[in-house]
């Protein structure tokens, strides 16, 4: 599908306060697709490949895997991002002087302790996305991958199924040519980007 990739400077509030006419949230991701306005990115997931691709990129209520692959989905939304958010302010966001390292050992072990509930799902999955990689056609687990790999700078404590499942995600085409997409729209758009310690070669 065509799009267009707008790319914002990072905290939003400070330093694209206009963006808050536009979502008055002021988060991203955020996409218009004509009148229609989003703001979760789950939700953004989901609502791509259903409209646009059913039957390829999503699971059908009728397939046998559309519960699990919902609770995938939303997974990495509503319950990986909130332990990750507390580490990313007070190990990155905030100043030296407001840092709070208990704050980010703590929130990194549960964020942990979360996804170890993940492993033996992953390790059954792995020849999908083996499958997905080779092009063997298994790319319907796409849009729960998306939302997984939003792992920033979590990775090295990673137990060996996770840390296989990133790796085989990283090397998708289809990511990498996202990465791309990304870096070449902050160019032309003058913003800068930092990529998450993972995602740097
Ligand atoms: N539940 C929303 C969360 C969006 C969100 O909080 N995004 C963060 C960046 S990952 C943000 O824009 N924060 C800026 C702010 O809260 O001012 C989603 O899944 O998209």
């Amino acid at each position: 599908m065509p799009y267009e990739l707008k790319m914002l400077p990072f905290p939003l509030r400070v330093l694209a306060r206009a963006f808050m006419e536009v979502n008055p949230l002021s988060t991203i991701p955020a996409l218009e697709d004509g009148a229609l306005f989003m703001t979760e990115s789950a939700a953004i997931c989901q609502y791509l490949v259903a409209r646009y691709s059913p039957g390829m990129l999503d699971v059908a209520p009728h397939e046998a895997d559309f519960g699990r692959y919902l609770n995938f989905l939303h997974f990495g939304e509503a319950t990986l991002t909130f332990p990750q958010t507390l580490v990313l302010r007070y190990a990155h966001l905030e100043p030296p002087e407001r840092r709070q390292p208990q704050i980010v050992e703590d929130y990194a072990r549960w964020f942990h302790a979360r996804l170890r509930t993940l492993a033996p799902s992953l390790e059954a999955r792995t020849l999908s996305v083996r499958g997905a990689l080779h092009g063997g056609g298994h790319f319907r687990r796409l849009c729960a991958d998306v939302m997984l790999a939003e792992l920033l700078g979590l990775s090295e404590r990673f137990a060996p199924p996770i840390a296989q499942y990133w790796r085989a995600l990283r090397e998708r085409e289809g990511f990498l040519r996202a990465m791309r997409a990304q870096e070449a729209a902050a160019l032309a758009q003058n913003v800068s980007t930092v990529p998450a310690p993972a995602l740097r070669p």
